[in-house]
């Protein structure tokens, strides 16, 4: 059997993906997502140019070799822009195997761990008031659990604060926007949103946050401190994670459970938080870190530490990853949760799936393969848009961590 060709699809419905499909000679096919927030033709291009020409020829069942091939072979390894290349590559090869033996994903990774995956959603407002009410209205739909990200007074756009509300997209204009920040103002409002929240909603509904990585690590330990009191699912990127080691002084001091790892690549990037205990929930995706193949190897290195998994799940990922992941969560023993941001209608048409939302749950699918499509005709109808992430700056002009 071998992969007779293969090629990447870029579309915007409502936000830009880019997919990569796999054809063989025997007829089956498969999808994988590559899609890279903000940069995302650099992905098409190593594609294009430097991994689909070595694909055609290979046999796609070994879908090892072809990710040793990928990662070892290139010379230069890991990065946002390899990974997510290989990553693309990884989840059609197993879409591929999946609809060849007649089975769902899952069933390949060892079946079942857990009927349904739990999923948190995510609530903001310009202020405590509109959060709150926010996170009211998914607790409404159903959610079990439920991220909660407020404006700050006196602060344009602080983190998470996005307009519509179940749909929020950071990377909304054709050149970077400028988002401000402050940080004492933050460690004020912040634990003051959660005070509001528990008093309103009480103990039984999981709330998290998100620091964004824009905290010093001493101004994380006072939020993960601050925060105690309020019981957190997690705190997520409370700083920046380049240093694993600032993770120490956060740990020392907090008992709030900590999230990292949307922005890691590889398993290099987690090894030191995961071995040395600083985190509690590893948040690498099928997108970003290089497919199943990878992630599954992270996740198994995290289970020896008693670290879950809570997968990256904003809509900056396509439907194709999203549906990766929830054969993923359905396997991994050591699952967490898994973040749940909706696709807007045209994202969910263009890429038709059959895995569905329930009682703050999400259910992946029995089709055979990962159960995720693309609809090219429709596709061809949302050209590509040029969008970027913003950029933050403080009050003084100082370049700040978006
Ligand atoms: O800012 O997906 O936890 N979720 C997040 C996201 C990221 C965007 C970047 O593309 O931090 O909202
Ligand atoms: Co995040």
């Amino acid at each position: 059997m071998k992969i007779s060709g293969a090629r990447t699809i870029v579309c915007s419905p409502g936000r830009n993906f880019v997919t990569l499909r796999i054809e063989t000679d025997e007829g089956v096919h498969g999808i994988g997502d590559a899609t890279l927030n903000g940069r995302e033709l650099g992905v098409v291009a190593y594609l294009d140019e430097h991994v689909i020409p070595c694909l055609v020829g290979m046999d796609p069942r070994r879908i090892e070799d072809v990710w040793q091939y990928l990662y070892r072979g290139a010379y230069w390894r890991r990065g946002p822009v390899t990974m997510r290349a290989i990553a693309a590559v990884d989840m059609a090869l197993w879409d591929i195997k999946a609809k060849m033996a007649g089975m769902p994903l899952y069933q390949l990774l060892g079946g079942k761990s857990r009927e349904r995956v739990m999923v948190y959603g995510h609530a903001n407002g310009a202020d405590i008031a509109e959060t709150s009410d926010a996170v009211a209205r998914y607790i409404d739909l159903g959610y079990k659990a439920v991220r909660a990200q407020t404006g700050i007074p006196g602060v344009k756009d602080a983190y998470g604060v996005g307009r519509g509300a179940l749909y929020y997209e950071p990377a909304d204009a054709a050149l970077p926007s400028v988002t401000g920040w402050d940080t004492a103002k933050a460690l004020g409002e912040v634990p003051r949103l959660f005070e509001t929240l528990r008093a309103r909603f009480g103990f039984d509904v999981h709330l998290l946050h998100d620091g964004h990585h824009r905290y010093t690590p001493n101004e994380a330990a006072q939020l993960g401190k601050a925060l105690e009191p309020f019981r957190l699912f997690w705190l997520e990127d409370c700083t920046a994670a380049e240093n694993p080691e600032a993770f120490r002084t956060v740990r020392r001091h907090t008992t709030t459970p900590l999230a990292v790892g949307e922005v890691f690549n590889t398993i290099w990037d987690a090894q030191t938080l995961i071995q040395e205990q600083l985190i509690d929930y590893i948040r690498a995706t099928v997108l970003g870190a290089g497919g199943i193949t990878h992630l599954r190897r992270i996740a198994d290195l995290a289970s020896l530490y008693q670290i879950r998994t809570g997968c990256h799940g904003a809509t900056d990922l396509s439907p194709v990853t999203m549906g990766c992941a929830l054969h993923f969560d359905s396997w991994v023993p050591n699952f967490g949760i898994q973040e749940y941001m909706r696709h807007s209608e045209a994202s969910d048409e263009v890429f038709p799936h059959d895995y569905r939302f329930e009682d703050g749950h999400l259910i992946c699918g029995e089709t055979p393969g990962h159960g995720v499509e693309i609809d090219e005709k429709l596709a061809a109808r949302y050209p590509y848009r040029r969008a970027f992430l913003p950029v933050t700056r403080l009050a003084d002009g100082t370049l700040w961590n978006w």
